[in-house]
């Protein structure tokens, strides 16, 4: 048990060249709100969200992906959280409430892996559009999912995730060997909040953003389509063996990953067992065995360091990079 919750994945923040171009593609195709829009970021949320935003986009020369940012239960949760990163000799920082735009407080943190996250309690309200169907557009995305990422050693990361943040496994991945070379973890309770992959990093590997249903996705492909965005479609559509989940990845106009993702299923119950996929079970990744292309294993986002803002630095996997057996 910790001495503070963590509830859930809740914003990322994202630097991009060109606001304009990011709008197009994150709210005329896809189908975020606007919240705000200010010279310098979009504030964006998904039809569910009751909150100021889950995702910005922050005009800048500098491609990286900021803290990515967990909402907690209380002020206090901050505190006992910033104790744990000390007490791990990790980098902590905090930005008074009134620093970042709708966000009260927040602990800046840089974890086990080298991540740079984000803890914060409070955020600016905004209108639930669930039942605004009249304004449903694109993938119709209802709220922000799941963060992936890449780090050198998965073990590690899911130790620290696991035993000091009290994150639950749902399934994984594993070799020959029985090391894990990926996991999904969750404090909410669906089947994941937090994924790690074996790979250089830390880096982002993408976002996933909820839609209400399979249909969502593949209205979104034709819409992509009619708007010239045939090009960015990377993955899919198609099942994943692993979480049961319909999805689309597509690639962002300065090349971040986004996962469109729906209908995974309950993990509440503490007697859920996490489910163990062979690295070389072709069913594990696709359900129906389509293999993903060469760019989803190999191009990930770098992350920002929380003091300089400067991409923080990579390490190579520990385990060995090949291609599951299958694909080859
Ligand atoms: C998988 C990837 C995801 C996810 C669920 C399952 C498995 C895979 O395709 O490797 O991004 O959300």
């Amino acid at each position: 048990m910790t001495d503070f919750n963590i509830i859930r994945v809740a914003r990322t923040v994202l630097n991009v060249k060109d606001l304009d171009r990011s709008r197009k593609f994150y709210v005329d195709a896809l189908g975020f709100i606007e919240t705000e829009r200010t010279d310098e970021a979009i504030y964006l949320r998904g039809l569910e969200e009751h909150t100021h935003h889950s995702l910005v986009l922050k005009k800048s020369e500098q491609y990286g992906v900021h803290a990515l940012g967990y909402k907690v239960e209380s002020n206090e949760d901050l505190d006992r959280l910033q104790a744990l990163f000390q007490s791990k000799g990790l980098k902590t920082k905090w930005l008074e409430e009134g620093t970042q735009h709708a966000l009260g407080r927040a602990l800046h943190v840089h974890d086990i892996s080298g991540m740079p996250l984000e803890f914060f309690c409070k955020m600016d309200a905004a209108e639930r559009m669930l039942q605004r169907y009249d304004l449903y557009k694109g993938a119709k995305i209802q709220r922000i999912d799941h963060v992936n990422c890449s780090v050198p050693d998965v073990e590690k990361a899911y130790n620290f995730f696991v035993n000091e943040l009290g994150f639950a496994c749902s399934e994984y991945t594993a070799t020959d060997q029985d090391r894990i070379w990926a996991a999904w973890l969750h404090r909410k309770q669906t089947v994941h909040d937090q994924a790690f992959m074996n790979g250089e990093g830390p880096c982002l590997h993408h976002i996933g953003f909820w839609l209400p249903d399979p249909m969502a996705i593949i209205h979104c492909c034709d819409v992509l389509a009619s708007l010239g965005y045939a090009a960015i479609i990377e993955r899919g559509p198609g099942r994943h063996g692993l979480s049961n989940a319909f999805f689309l990845y597509l690639r962002d106009p300065d090349g971040y990953r986004i996962e469109l993702y729906s209908g995974d299923y309950l993990t509440s119950d503490p007697d859920f067992k996490p489910i163990r996929w062979d690295l070389n079970d072709p069913r594990r990744q696709t359900f129906w065995g389509t293999k993903a292309p060469d760019s989803w294993f190999n191009e990930t986002a770098p992350f920002l360091d929380i003091e300089t803002g400067d991409p923080v630095g990579t390490s190579a996997p520990t385990l060995e990079q090949k291609k599951p057996e299958f694909m080859i």
